[in-house]
């Protein structure tokens, strides 16, 4: 009994010295992203950069993303330099990572998110590689039937 006690103990105090290593894993599960890019895409890279700071688990295909975003059902106007995909929902090009973790908790019946083109001043696209200047631009939800809304815009 007592060495049952014992081994409870210190079961506890070992998940607590991991949950001290790794906050991270423990407080929310990371989800995994998939994105596809070329090979040579660097705007791709710093936005895939910013993603995995936030917490996502990125696995990287450097195959282009041509294929994927016409399997996903995006519209080619709407394409951008990459496509991701996590559970379930498409994101194009540079989207924020607050409108992808407000689209992963409303969980809307859709297609995924898009920043069409590459503006300056999205993420990935901004800084002073970019002389610190910034565009407005929209994030859209893609529908199902192709069609967007503005799902928040960037002024
Ligand atoms: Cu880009």
């Amino acid at each position: 009994m007592m060495k049952k006690n014992m081994n409870l103990i210190r079961r506890g105090m070992l998940l607590s010295a991991l949950v001290a290593v790794f906050p991270h894993a423990w407080g929310k599960p990371s989800q995994v992203m998939e994105v596809w890019k070329g090979p040579s895409c660097g705007c791709c890279q710093e936005w895939i950069d910013i993603v995995q700071k936030a917490g996502f688990k990125v696995i990287v295909h450097y195959t282009g993303n041509t294929d994927v975003r016409r399997k996903s059902g995006i519209p080619v106007e709407l394409g951008s330099c990459h496509t991701a995909l996590i559970a379930g929902y498409a994101i194009e090009g540079h989207v924020p990572v607050r409108e992808i973790q407000r689209l992963l908790s409303e969980k809307p019946d859709a297609i995924g998110l898009a920043v069409p083109g590459m503006p300056i001043g999205s993420p990935g696209m901004d800084g002073v590689a970019y002389g610190n200047q910034s565009q407005s631009y929209a994030v859209l939800l893609i529908k199902k039937d192709g069609g967007t809304n503005v799902y928040q815009k960037y002024i």
